[in-house]
């Protein structure tokens, strides 16, 4: 999944794709180099940023989506708003990705069940403003596993099939360095749960404090590539269905060593492409 934020503010991309142009170009470049689908978000869920209100979303994430679906290129709509999603899957997209897993917008479920495509569950405590005052855990992997299945139970509830149901660890989101640590170690009890699992820790804040220079200041966002491709390459050989990444051409090599490796696992890349 290749990363596309069309917002001003996210932490790594914020601000490089608010042109449509712009933006439909990167994803068709991220769509050559070997995503299977590109990730359309128009609302940065850093940790303390404000949120923008559903038009406003709907206003930067449609153009795109529909120019891209023009171009026979997947999306998946980045949101938590059933409003978005609605506009998102109008305009083409063919999967939901809701950070929210479900909680931010009780209409959500509806709309996926009604859509029948595939929506991915994230494991979320609350937003953006809130969220690491929430990142409280005494056993961060049995927690997010048993709040992961509480979202799947209530989405099967809901109507959604359960063949849709994608879950993710939400690294990053309401969690310390040493919680995605923890659930990176043992991304096998959330993959046990049954569904695939996304991981998606690109670039995230974590990689840039493990790096962080002797004065403790954390590797910039643009220094975090290599230790992205190492996390993409062990969520995938612990059994991760695919990975949410920014460099798409650097992952599709890393994931082509793995496939060579003749992993039996591997779901990876789309190495005909290469
Ligand atoms: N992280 C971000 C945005 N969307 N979606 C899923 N499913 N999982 C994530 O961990 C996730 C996400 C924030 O990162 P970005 O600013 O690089 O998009």
């Amino acid at each position: 999944m290749g990363v596309l934020n069309v917002t001003p503010d996210s932490f790594s991309d914020g601000g490089r794709y608010t042109d449509i142009d712009a933006a439909v170009q990167h994803g068709m470049c991220l769509f050559r180099e070997g995503a299977h689908v590109i990730d359309v978000g128009g609302e940065s869920t850093r940790p303390g940023a404000e949120r923008v209100d559903a038009p406003t979303e709907i206003a930067r994430v449609v153009p795109v989506i529909r120019s891209l679906f023009a171009e026979g290129v997947p999306v998946s709509v980045d949101t938590s708003r059933a409003a978005v999603a609605e506009a998102a899957l109008e305009a083409g997209a063919v999967v939901i990705n809701d950070v929210s897993g479900g909680l931010a917008d009780p209409r959500m479920a509806s709309v996926a069940a009604a859509a029948g495509c595939p929506w991915i569950l994230m494991h979320w405590r609350g937003h953006s403003r809130e969220m690491q005052k929430l990142a409280l855990y005494s056993d961060v992997v049995a927690e997010v596993r048993d709040e992961l299945r509480e979202r799947a139970d209530d989405a099967i509830a809901a109507g959604v099939d359960p063949s849709r149901i994608i879950l993710d660890p939400g690294l990053g989101f309401a969690k310390l360095p040493e919680h995605n640590w923890a659930l990176s170690a043992h991304l096998g009890e959330l993959t046990g749960l049954g569904f695939p699992v996304l991981f998606a820790a690109s670039r995230k804040t974590y990689l840039g404090r493990l790096l962080a220079g002797p004065d403790g200041t954390p590797r910039p966002v643009g220094g975090r590539e290599a230790a992205t491709l190492a996390t993409s390459l062990l969520a995938v050989a612990s059994g991760a269905w695919g990975v949410r990444v920014h460099d798409v051409s650097a992952t599709a090599d890393a994931l082509a060593v793995w496939r060579a490796t003749g992993s039996p696992k591997f779901l990876g890349t789309r190495t005909e492409d290469k």
